[in-house]
């Protein structure tokens, strides 16, 4: 689960976004209700046989003001911590997912070297209130789709749309990785630090077509490749044509890393159209007939053991950090579930390093762009 989607009321730069009217999906609002019921979220997991619990700190709340920290709010953190561990729930803790305290876009934005500092002490806060009994840290939850959405293309807050940006946010964000690890590392010894990337299928619309076949290679290099040579070598190059590249190299990071996260979903079919305008689109498409989800993704289980063997090129240990599917009568849920848990049982055999698996998500909650109508939960 991750805050804003399901705390409600957050005040943060997407509530800002909602009450501009920019996004798709309508108001927050009081989301799930988790802020006041997490513990009984926490139990709903355990009663499933759940043994790990995926949550995120909302920064907005734990630093409301730049520099003046919220005990209240940490503390609530850190009585989760403890109910989880209570529960026999190993409490696995993200630092950013997606949402920003009001005041980070101008005062110290991504785009800046400030952002780093920032986001290490807050770091530092959070890994201090809440202890050693969290030990598992995805420190930043899809931090490529950030920069896409966020600096790229303007979806998302900040809004904007720029490579040069672009570039400077993801470079920044990898430092913010390495601060963040430093500063868990010296409050927990012995936590261990992950990220959560999000990987995605990506197949020729035209099999044999070979423009579509090699947008399909700069798709997975770009998408998928780049976070993994930035962890691996501390160095990454993406290209997304025509004009775009993501470039940089933070040596020290992938001594930052203890475990790679992969959030697996779906799969997108490419087309080349080089019409001068657009290179090529990308559709969710139903080539086995099995049906699109509620959001219109592809069910493609075949698409996740290629993306395992990829990450695991990395020789960390693995962790699958997110999937799942929105069904809201349910109806392909439990074939989706034992599809994928198919592909890691296959996965174990071949010896990939698959320590675990986050099921995305709990309960049904707030989608970025698409409001309440796509239901990801296992509860309602
Ligand atoms: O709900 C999101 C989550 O916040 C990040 N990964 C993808 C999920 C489904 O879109």
């Amino acid at each position: 689960m991750s805050h804003y989607q399901v705390e409600g009321n957050d005040p943060c730069d997407w509530t800002d976004w909602e009450s501009a009217g920019k996004t798709r999906g309508g108001p927050c609002g009081r989301a799930a209700g988790s802020w006041e019921r997490y513990e009984e979220d926490a139990e709903a997991a355990a009663a499933l046989g759940a043994n790990a619990f995926r949550f995120s700190v909302s920064w907005s709340r734990v630093e409301p003001r730049r520099g003046e920290f919220d005990e209240a709010a940490l503390e609530r953190y850190a009585r989760l911590v403890v109910r989880l561990d209570a529960l026999g729930l190993e409490p696995v803790v993200t630092l950013l997912h997606y949402t920003h305290p009001r005041w980070f876009h101008d005062e110290t934005p991504w785009t800046s070297t400030a952002s780093v500092d920032a986001f290490g002490r807050f770091s530092a806060r959070t890994a201090r209130a809440l202890g050693p009994k969290a030990r598992c840290w995805t420190v930043l939850n899809e931090p490529l789709v950030l920069v896409l959405g966020g600096y790229l293309d303007g979806q998302v807050p900040p809004g904007i749309a720029s490579a040069r940006d672009a570039a400077r946010a993801l470079d920044h964000l990898l430092a913010a990785h390495e601060a963040a690890a430093a500063e868990i590392r010296a409050a927990i010894p012995g936590a261990a630090i992950g990220v959560a990337h999000n990987m995605m299928g990506f197949a020729p619309e035209r099999a044999r077509n070979p423009f579509d076949r090699a947008l399909v290679r700069v798709a997975g290099r770009f998408y998928n490749q780049a976070l993994l040579d930035a962890f691996g070598e501390g160095r990454w190059s993406a290209y997304l044509p025509p004009f775009t590249r993501l470039a940089g190299r933070r040596p020290g990071l992938p001594a930052s890393l203890d475990f790679f996260g992969v959030n697996y979903y779906s799969r997108l079919h490419l087309r080349f159209l080089g019409d001068g305008g657009r290179i090529g689109s990308f559709a969710y498409r139903d080539p086995h007939g099995r049906g699109l989800t509620d959001n219109g993704w592809e069910v493609v289980p075949e698409a996740f053991p290629p993306l395992l063997r990829q990450a695991a090129s990395l020789g960390k240990p693995l962790f699958v950090t997110e999937n799942g599917l929105a069904d809201a009568a349910d109806t392909k849920r439990a074939a989706f579930l034992e599809a994928h848990v198919g592909v890691l049982q296959a996965a174990e055999v071949e010896g990939l390093p698959v320590h675990g698996y986050l099921h995305w998500s709990l309960v049904d909650n707030y989608e970025w762009l698409d409001g309440w109508e796509p239901r990801f939960g296992l509860l309602e």
